[in-house]
């Protein structure tokens, strides 16, 4: 290791004093103009972490939903996932040395890890179409060289195919390739196989619009259209030509504002979606006669996969349990329909993908939603073998059920959570089942909800227990939550600080739209108060 090289290096791409940043559920996140020193660190720290687990590590560069100007990064562990929690820690005092006790920090880390320097190391490296996205990956690549790991930049890729490249490189290809003509292939192939039994291919189905948030989801759609396109036509909207990134369009925006985006040519009953700005998350959304909006989201997605997967497991005889894995997010009427109508185990985590994955890990088949839309179905080794074993053993239509579940597995490619996986699958179900976007939406009806952000001097001063959905301190809120819902039907509320803005999250349920809006802002109104709220009292209306 050449120290000296690291320092000049490390002085090129140097801290500015005092900026502290925190490795959240979404990796750093940040303005892109604070992140030059945190990508030649993680850089540094994918090599380590490459030598310590004798795999290929993931960097990828994006800040997702987020505003054009943020950018932010985060490292993929060797099967596909999140970074291990203890590596966020190192992630964290990493970016957070001062350039001079950097080289001490790296060292720390390598010495608690006990990582063999001497160990070969490999990192690839994926970036969105955020302008500033390019720089900041030359840095990562930066960090990686100059510690003397070995790199491939696939340069632009959504999320989930950086997260595939890395697992089909820590599994030798027997996964699949590890190009992106290699991730178009395996899962167009499970697409159109899965559908080839479909009886109604009318152009009702075939053709699907979506808003691509003016981010990478465009461009990878493009290069897949012509892989799929016998089964589906997917019209692009928001594809980068002219608007921002995620500027009043992609999911997130949807789902907040609970409207269309804009740039997309709605007509009555059409089937639309938005991916997010790195196309991991996807919600569905269409305009009924009268000109309403109707809202998809990740609970309704959850529920339409996992009761298909439940008709499936039901045609093989096989007694796999599924479990549903939601946060305090989900719609209250999602959560009963699940559990009261299909008899599925439903289980609520705290927020952020990694708990729900961590969660959904504990069943045969872990099915796993945020309502934002981000999520997956994650099939344990042993269901995945079983599956394979009987799509060779059974005959007729059990054997064609199998079939179709093993397709579904290959179409979840090993990421937490693929809008085009999700678009994939989503569709086929709506195709071999003919529903209608309108059926499908009509499966329940979702309680009225909202949404806010409040403002705190400190957001820490909030802690939550339950799954996030009671506050512990300070003291006083919850009574004050629990006071202000009594006086609503069908209510629900809760608060918690969110985890990659400087913000307290308000989430409320009732019955109408008017009590979920009073509702939502009674509640900000109290955190306000009771948690230190800075500047404006919150104010009624949206
Ligand atoms: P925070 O900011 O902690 O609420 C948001 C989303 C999460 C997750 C992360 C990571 C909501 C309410 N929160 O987290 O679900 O997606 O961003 O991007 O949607
Ligand atoms: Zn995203």
């Amino acid at each position: 290791m050449d120290l000296d090289a690291i320092r000049e290096y490390s002085a090129l791409h140097a801290k500015p004093s005092g900026l502290v940043l925190q490795y959240g559920t979404a990796g750093f996140r940040t303005k892109a103009e604070h992140l030059d020193h945190v990508m030649f660190r993680m850089g540094l720290l994918a090599v380590l972490r490459s030598k310590q687990t004798k795999s290929t590590i993931g960097v990828m560069v994006t800040a997702s939903h987020n505003p054009e100007e943020d950018n932010g990064v985060k490292l993929v562990d060797p099967l596909g996932e999140m970074l291990a929690p203890s590596w966020e820690e190192h992630a964290t005092c990493l970016a957070n040395a001062e350039e001079h006790e950097m080289l001490r920090v790296l060292m720390d880390i390598s010495v608690k890890a006990a990582v063999n320097l001497h160990q070969d190391a490999f990192v690839v490296i994926g970036r969105d179409t955020r302008p500033s996205s390019e720089k900041l990956s030359q840095s990562v690549i930066d960090g990686v060289t100059v510690l003397g790991g070995q790199f491939h930049d696939y340069g632009l890729l959504t999320t989930p195919q950086l997260h595939y490249m890395v697992y089909c490189r820590n599994t030798s290809g027997q996964y699949g390739k590890a190009t992106i003509e290699g991730y178009y292939e395996k899962l167009s192939k499970a697409f159109m196989e899965l559908t080839k039994q479909a009886f109604c291919s009318g152009d009702e189905y075939r053709s699907l619009k979506v808003d691509c948030a003016n981010g990478i989801g465009a461009l990878k759609l493009r290069e897949m259209e012509h892989y799929i396109s016998q089964g589906l036509s997917v019209q692009l909207f928001n594809d980068g030509t002219k608007g921002k990134l995620n500027h009043l369009c992609g999911a997130d925006f949807v789902k907040s504002h609970q409207k269309p985006p804009q740039g997309m040519e709605m007509k009555s009953n059409e089937r639309c979606c938005s991916f997010d700005g790195d196309a991991d998350r996807i919600v569905y959304y269409y305009l009924d006669v009268d000109g309403h909006f109707h809202l998809i989201d990740g609970d309704k997605i959850a529920t339409l996969i996992s009761s298909f997967l439940k008709e499936l497991l039901l045609e093989i005889g096989e007694s796999l349990n599924i479990g549903v894995v939601q946060t305090a997010y989900a719609n209250g009427s999602s959560t009963r329909y699940l559990e009261e109508v299909m008899k599925v185990s439903v289980y609520c985590t705290k927020t952020g993908v990694k708990h729900l994955h961590h969660k959904a890990q504990e069943f045969d088949i872990g099915v796993y939603f945020e309502a934002n839309g981000h999520g997956t179905v994650l099939f344990s080794k042993a269901a995945e073998t079983k599956i394979k074993q009987l799509a060779k053993e059974l005959e007729d239509k059990k054997r064609e059920a199998a079939k179709m579940l093993e397709n579904v597995i290959d179409l979840f490619n090993q990421a937490a959570g693929d809008a085009i996986s999700d678009m994939l699958v989503i569709e086929a179900i709506l195709i071999l089942k003919g529903l209608t976007v309108q059926q499908w939406d009509a499966l329940y009806t979702d309680l009225p909800n909202r949404q806010l952000k409040v403002k705190v001097a400190d957001r820490q001063v909030i802690s939550t227990t339950d799954a996030e959905r009671q506050v512990v301190t300070p003291p006083g809120l919850q009574e004050a939550i629990n006071d202000l819902v009594k006086k609503y039907k069908l209510s629900r509320a809760f608060v918690r600080p969110s985890g990659t803005e400087d913000i307290v999250r308000v989430y409320a349920e009732a019955d109408s739209q008017e009590n979920a809006d009073s509702l939502a802002h009674a509640v900000s109104l109290a955190v306000f108060q009771l948690a230190g709220g800075v500047g404006e009292t919150p104010q009624p209306g949206f």
